[in-house]
């Protein structure tokens, strides 16, 4: 008799996309959420926050491109990099590959995340033991209010309104967030999917739009996450991603990607119409 498999399932109302799992590898159920690394056939190992997919090491290398060099290759001198969530360390991992970035400091909720990634998912957390990264476990929504400090970019890597990352979406953090802002700085928010979430996606682009000078969205495809076309948030008082989006930059940085490039840049600004007819009136002509 064979074994029946065993998947793990990132369950909607009305679907559901499950992975068949060759090892449960950590499991707890932290302060704040369910924490699950899985090793699975497809996707390699898988981090579940409360049972949505987080990270898979087959793609999580779209998502920390995009959410970090986007930003970090327009914004002039980007030495201080704020990320709020990311316990698994892929975004910090591709922030300090910027080398004028001197301090990327991590805000994490839930020390669990950082504790499962540090024990199972290498590839993303073994960034957070770089000397110029500064791990926080604490409440994001709480630093950003109580801070001195000014950043040039901050990265708000979170999961869904749902749960602990519910304040992220909400515009007190926004406010927070845009005094810890330097006047030239960027802020980068993950922005769920236009299929399934664009009223989520309005109401975040309104909280900024009310705030900041620039604001877009831009997209990128995805294997992993609930319909696959997956957004970011961009809000500066003063930087326009395309306008000043200096391409020769990238080739001077020395540094290659698997997905970012000045074209997948570039191209990430083109909307469908159907979210661009949802979102157009809040968002800023290119400058
Ligand atoms: N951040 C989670 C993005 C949202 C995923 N949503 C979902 N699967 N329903 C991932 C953190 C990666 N550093």
């Amino acid at each position: 008799m064979c074994k029946e498999a065993d998947w793990i399932e990132e369950k909607h109302p009305d679907f559901g996309f499950r992975f068949r799992v060759t090892e449960r590898l950590y499991s707890t159920k932290s302060e704040f959420q369910s924490v699950e690394v899985v090793n699975t056939a497809s996707h390699g190992k898988m981090l579940f926050n409360d049972g949505l997919v987080m990270v898979s090491e087959r793609d999580e290398f779209v998502y920390h491109d995009m959410i970090s060099h986007v930003p970090l290759f327009v914004h002039p001198k980007p030495k201080k990099v704020l990320v709020i969530g990311g316990g698994d360390g892929g975004t910090v991992r591709e922030v300090l590959l910027h080398k004028e970035v001197e301090e990327c400091t991590l805000v994490e909720i839930d020390g669990s995340v950082i504790e499962a990634c540090k024990k199972h998912i290498p590839v993303t957390s073994k960034a957070l033991d770089s000397h110029r990264a500064k791990v926080i476990v604490g409440d994001g929504v709480k630093f950003v209010a109580e801070t001195a400090e000014k950043f040039d970019v901050i990265i708000v890597d979170s999961t869904d309104p749902i749960g602990p990352a519910a304040p992220l979406f909400g515009k007190e953090f926004y406010e927070n967030v845009k005094r810890v802002l330097k006047d030239d700085g960027i802020v980068v928010s993950q922005g769920e999917s236009p299929f399934f979430e664009l009223e989520t996606q309005r109401s975040m682009v309104e909280i900024v739009a009310s705030l900041f000078e620039h604001v877009h969205i831009y997209n990128y495809s995805n294997i992993t996450y609930p319909g696959g076309f997956w957004s970011f948030i961009w809000a500066s008082k003063t930087l326009c991603p395309l306008g000043n989006f200096d391409e020769k930059r990238v080739k001077e940085s020395g540094l290659k990607f698997r997905y970012y490039n000045e074209a997948t840049h570039k191209a990430a600004f083109a909307l469908p119409q159907f979210q661009l007819e949802r979102l157009q009136d809040l968002l800023t002509d290119f400058s």
